[in-house]
């Protein structure tokens, strides 16, 4: 794969395959592509651009090199109140970037893809669970670390791998800090494939094209459904405003519309109430 870069960054690479694949690489390895706020920030950018663009069909979410996906929050700039920003006014003023980050990638409309090599450890780990689906490396090692480091992620960061490996073991993860291997991770239903290292991005791709032959409408409902019970008021409005993209090219729901700009009375009796 030709990737082209499309927008710089500096803690990231943004690039397209020009065939429908957009891919996000965090650039931290000094730091096991940990994240900083900034990092958060150009990521959700990046994540903007992909879904704004209409070329674009699936998202993929790496980290530099073969020892790290991501190692999480960069405990560097772990200040009081949250992760600081490196300069100017919000320096002082801690944040969880990653809250919305979260939410932006579970939300939006286009599967996301985490493509792990080496680690994906705490925040890490978190942003691989909330990805659509994960294609890991053999050399993927999963787990966490807050209650080691002082932290810990209730939200998805505990829900979502409770739905996936069930509670016993998300409680084993969080509360022991082990690490586990691409096959553990596998055997836990925590990732979707495991292949060598060397075959990842191929493997990846190709997982890519085979979604990229399919109807984008369909995967985009299909990933709203998931979604919707859980999501609560949220998944319904994620899942009901998609099927009034629909309903919008109806003649039904064109009536109204034209009614409305006519100054006149809507004739819906001329469609069917369908049973
Ligand atoms: O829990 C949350 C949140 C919860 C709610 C809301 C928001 C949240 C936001 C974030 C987080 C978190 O992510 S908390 C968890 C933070 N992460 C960690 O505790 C992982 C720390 N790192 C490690 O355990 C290990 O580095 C590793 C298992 C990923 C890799 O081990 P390895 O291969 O032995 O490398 P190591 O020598 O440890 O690391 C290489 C370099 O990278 C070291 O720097 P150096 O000594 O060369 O100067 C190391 O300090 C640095 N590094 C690695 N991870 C981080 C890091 N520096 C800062 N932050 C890191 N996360």
């Amino acid at each position: 794969v030709r990737w082209e870069p499309v927008r710089e960054y500096e803690d990231i690479a943004y690039e397209h395959d020009g065939e429908g694949i957009a891919k996000i690489t965090i650039c931290r390895p000094e730091v096991r592509n940990a994240f900083r706020p900034e990092t958060l920030v150009e990521i959700s950018d990046a994540l903007v651009h992909a879904r704004e663009d209409p070329s674009v069909g699936v998202i993929v979410l790496t980290g530099q090199g073969e020892d790290a996906f991501c190692s999480g929050g960069d405990q560097r700039v772990r200040g009081d109140t949250g992760y600081l920003s490196d300069s100017g006014a919000k320096a002082s003023v801690g944040r969880f970037h990653v809250t919305d980050l979260q939410v932006q990638i579970r939300r939006l409309p286009k599967p996301v893809v985490a493509m792990v090599a080496g680690y994906a450890i705490g925040g890490g780990q978190v942003l691989h669970l909330i990805c659509d689906l994960t294609i890991a490396a053999d050399n993927a090692r999963f787990g966490q670390t807050g209650p080691k480091v002082g932290s810990f992620d209730g939200g998805f960061g505990a829900g979502l791998l409770a739905q996936l490996v069930g509670f016993k073991k998300a409680k084993e993860i969080w509360f022991l800090c082990r690490q586990y291997d691409a096959e553990q991770a596998l055997g836990m239903g925590l990732v979707n494939t495991v292949v060598p290292v060397a075959e990842l991005e191929a493997e990846t791709v190709a997982w890519c094209r085979e979604m990229l032959e399919l109807s984008p409408f369909a995967l985009r409902l299909l990933k709203a459904s998931f979604h919707a019970a859980e999501d609560g008021l949220s998944g319904i409005q994620q899942l009901a405003h998609d099927t009034n993209l629909l309903f919008y090219a109806t003649d039904e729901a064109r009536e109204g519309r034209e009614a409305y700009r006519e100054k006149r009375s809507p004739d819906f009796a001329q469609f069917p109430r369908r049973p």
